[in-house]
């Protein structure tokens, strides 16, 4: 009989001082918020297209190449505002598998999600049953980019344009990736990005809505609303969706070592694949759709027959040793606040949001807490039947 006495020394040793989460959480060193917050104080401007936010904003749109990119809160803020100036009615087809923003910025815009299924592989929009779900009341289509990979924007492009629809995307996940040599941010009519603090580029909180077309930017700017648009446009609704200049300010820094923050990502990404190559019934998602990654997720699917265990009962044990892997997007949307409609046939969805497991990557993370993650894995795996007593220090 196992005894747990035996416990591998390298299993005994994991013991993280912090808890180890998914989020990126790249942020500058503590003595530059010093300075930087200092001139803030001392100008005395701290919201509404301050000088931060106007250069936050110049470097944005250099950076993707696009010509506007408008500052908000957040994404989902920036989701709800894209509605608004897209004019958008009726019904919107987007993927169930994403983050409950996505559709709760439609209910927001007095619009109706159509969720559509993805495709088992890439993890987007599944595009064929896109096609399908086409009818005389669907005024737009939003993709979601997930993952660090992206959905088939050329074909979206295309079925957007014989169908005469709006076509946006959901990018908060894609800061810094690239379709052949054009970076995402610029396909469709808008894209909108995430600068929260688990993303690639962190403002703390926030995020930006970009787009090539003059006269969304001019409504986006409207409604947002700030001073700083010269060009006056009508709309129906205006909301405070304003970045402030300390998140831009935290925005700009993080900007500068954006580079070396994605090169980190894809050396730990490359470890957990050499990694969990060798292990049964785990499989990592690759980044689809892209000629460019900002790796920021790392995705597995668990095959339970394989794997052994449950992808929950995983999830349990690492937290056991304050590894806090987690379950993205569980429920499926459509399953959840209020869109729970049984007769919304969703089956990759369904099958994904109970097989996927993401786990750590970013700042916090290093080859170290790689081999140690996986290490762990592997045990789990090897000892399945009584892990969970192992690991809580039980003999059975
Ligand atoms: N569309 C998509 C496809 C998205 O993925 C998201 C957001 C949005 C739209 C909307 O973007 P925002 O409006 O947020 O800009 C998180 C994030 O809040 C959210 O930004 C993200 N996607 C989503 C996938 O995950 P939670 O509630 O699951 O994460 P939270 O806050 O629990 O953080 C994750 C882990 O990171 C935890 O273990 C705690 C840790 N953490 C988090 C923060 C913020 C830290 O250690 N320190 C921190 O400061 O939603």
């Amino acid at each position: 009989m196992d005894d747990f006495n035996s416990l591998p020394e390298k299993i005994k040793n994991i013991n993280f001082e912090v808890p180890i989460p998914v989020g990126q959480l790249y942020f500058p060193e503590w003595h530059r918020y010093e300075a930087v917050f200092r001139e803030i104080f001392k100008r005395e401007y701290y919201n509404n297209n301050g000088p931060l936010l106007n250069e936050l904003e110049k470097k944005l749109q250099s950076y993707l190449g696009v010509k506007h990119v408008v500052c908000t809160g957040n994404a989902t803020l920036g989701l709800m505002i894209a509605a608004q100036a897209l004019k958008l009615t009726g019904k919107v087809i987007l993927p169930a598998h994403t983050f409950i923003a996505s559709a709760q910025s439609l209910r927001w815009a007095g619009v109706e999600p159509i969720f559509c299924d993805i495709d088992k592989f890439t993890h987007h929009i599944d595009i064929k049953q896109l096609e399908l779900l086409i009818d005389d009341n669907v005024s737009g289509i939003m993709a979601v980019n997930l993952w660090g990979g992206a959905s088939e924007v050329k074909a979206l492009e295309a079925i957007a344009k014989k169908h005469h629809l709006k076509l946006y995307f959901d990018s908060a996940q894609a800061f810094g990736c690239k379709v052949g040599d054009v970076s995402i941010g610029n396909f469709g009519d808008l894209e909108v990005f995430s600068f929260h603090a688990t993303k690639i580029l962190s403002a703390g909180e926030g995020g930006c809505v970009c787009t090539n077309d003059d006269a969304i930017a001019s409504r986006l700017k409207a409604i947002r609303p700030s001073y700083g648009d010269e060009v006056s446009v009508n709309i129906d609704k205006v909301a405070n969706t304003r970045m402030s200049e300390a998140q831009a300010a935290v925005a700009l820094m993080n900007f500068e070592n954006l580079d070396k923050h994605i090169q980190n990502n894809k050396k730990i990404y490359d470890l957990y694949k050499e990694r969990l190559l060798n292990i049964n019934g785990i499989t990592l998602y690759e980044p689809t759709g892209v000629s460019y990654s900002n790796f920021q997720s790392v995705v597995c699917h668990i095959n339970e027959s394989e794997f052994g265990i449950s992808r929950d009962c995983l999830i349990e044990l690492l937290k056991n040793k304050k590894i806090l892997a987690r379950r993205y997007f569980y429920p499926g949307v459509h399953r959840t606040l209020g869109f729970n409609d049984t007769r919304v046939n969703l089956p990759v969805t369904d099958a994904l949001s109970q097989s996927t497991i993401q786990l750590p990557i970013g700042a916090l993370v290093d080859s170290s807490v790689v081999n140690s993650i996986c290490d762990l894995i592997q045990f789990i795996q090897n000892k399945k039947e009584n892990a969970a007593n192992f690991l809580m220090g039980k003999s059975k």
